[in-house]
């Protein structure tokens, strides 16, 4: 960011950063593409905002014509779970999301770059994860729609920048949320009130690869002992990815199950992913409605049972189990 901007520039960029709707955003960017000054030094930060204002001009055309502006916020659900990514300005969501999906986000050095969630769609060990990248939690202002999105969420991915005071960024983040009544689902205790949605949460800190970071650590630490699941990645260098999606799969109490047509084998590439605790009924209900009606016994291939085991309806089926399903 070049540093001799005069004060009108933040005075706009507050503005920028406070409207609401594309269209209001779009005029709120031109005052403040005129606050920069022309010169070498703000060449790269002034091609930035054209760039955005031309999307932004777009997007307020279409929103025009749609007659509403909240239909960003209102996205459909895929695959067999919702991760929605929040966190601090700048802190790696939408490079989490372009380095995984088959979404594009922009990316870019600046914070605020993202202004609408945009989702997209991830396998991880055969399961289809939807990922949702999302603007910046702010204390100066969020869209109220954002947190109506966060709520639908089966897990939280809270990002930080181990580069950029994390535990500050933590307790605003937290903090916002807290204010729209969603907390971390382990934390049940600490906030009895009613009407606090508890969701899954894990956190990861990006950017761990730079050096001499020790002491953020030795704070990040703190958090742990806290209770706190977080996972230190660095997407840069795809570090500790995997940990990652394996712990956020494991939080969300997924299982695989597969399905074994007698006689034949399971195919092993098509898991029907369920609940924690789901049953053989609620199994067989997924496989085709009839089984659920008309299922007669099951017989299940897995690590806590015998090979071909004969069980019945309400049997607790575990993660990798193989059922045959009769009718
Ligand atoms: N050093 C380092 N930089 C990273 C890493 N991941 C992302 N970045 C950089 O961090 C900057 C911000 O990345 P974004 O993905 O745009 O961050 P964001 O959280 O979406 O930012 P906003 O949309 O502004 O909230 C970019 O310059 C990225 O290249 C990482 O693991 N290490
Ligand atoms: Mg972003």
């Amino acid at each position: 960011m070049p540093t001799n901007l005069p004060p009108e520039y933040f005075e706009a960029e507050r503005k920028f950063k406070e409207a609401s709707n594309p269209i209001e955003k779009a005029a709120a960017l031109e005052e403040l593409l005129g606050t920069i000054p022309k010169h070498k030094g703000t060449d790269k930060l002034r091609a930035e905002y054209r760039k955005k204002l031309s999307k932004l001009k777009s997007l307020a055309q279409q929103s025009k014509k749609a007659g509403r502006y909240d239909s960003h916020y209102h996205i459909e659900k895929e695959g067999a779970a919702r991760i929605v990514v929040v966190g601090a300005p700048n802190s790696g969501k939408s490079s989490l999301i372009a380095s995984l999906t088959n979404a594009k986000p922009e990316v870019s050095n600046y914070p605020y770059t993202t202004w609408l969630p945009t989702p997209g769609m991830m396998e991880y060990h055969n399961i289809h994860l939807q990922l949702i990248d999302t603007p910046p939690l702010n204390k100066e202002h969020v869209e109220p729609e954002l947190f109506e999105l966060i709520k639908t969420a089966d897990l939280i991915l809270l990002m930080l920048d181990l580069q950029e005071s994390p535990l500050e960024q933590f307790d605003d983040c937290i903090n916002i949320l807290i204010e729209h009544h969603i907390a971390f689902a382990s934390k049940k205790e600490e906030y009895k009130e009613q009407r606090i949605k508890f969701i899954p949460f894990v956190l990861a800190i990006n950017k761990v690869e730079a050096k001499g970071l020790e002491e953020e650590f030795d704070v990040l630490n703190d958090l742990l002992r806290d209770g706190w699941l977080l996972i230190p990645i660095s997407i840069k260098e795809n570090y500790n990815i995997d940990r990652l999606f394996d712990i956020i799969i494991r939080e969300m109490e997924l299982i695989r199950v597969y399905s074994k047509p007698p006689g034949e084998d399971a195919d092993k590439s098509q898991p029907f992913i369920l609940k924690r605790g789901s049953t053989v009924e609620t199994f067989a209900a997924k496989v085709h409605k009839d089984f659920l009606v008309n299922l007669k016994s099951a017989r299940i291939w897995g690590k806590y049972v015998f090979d071909g085991q004969q069980v019945g309806r309400n049997h607790v089926l575990n993660d990798g189990d193989v059922v045959e399903l009769h009718l």
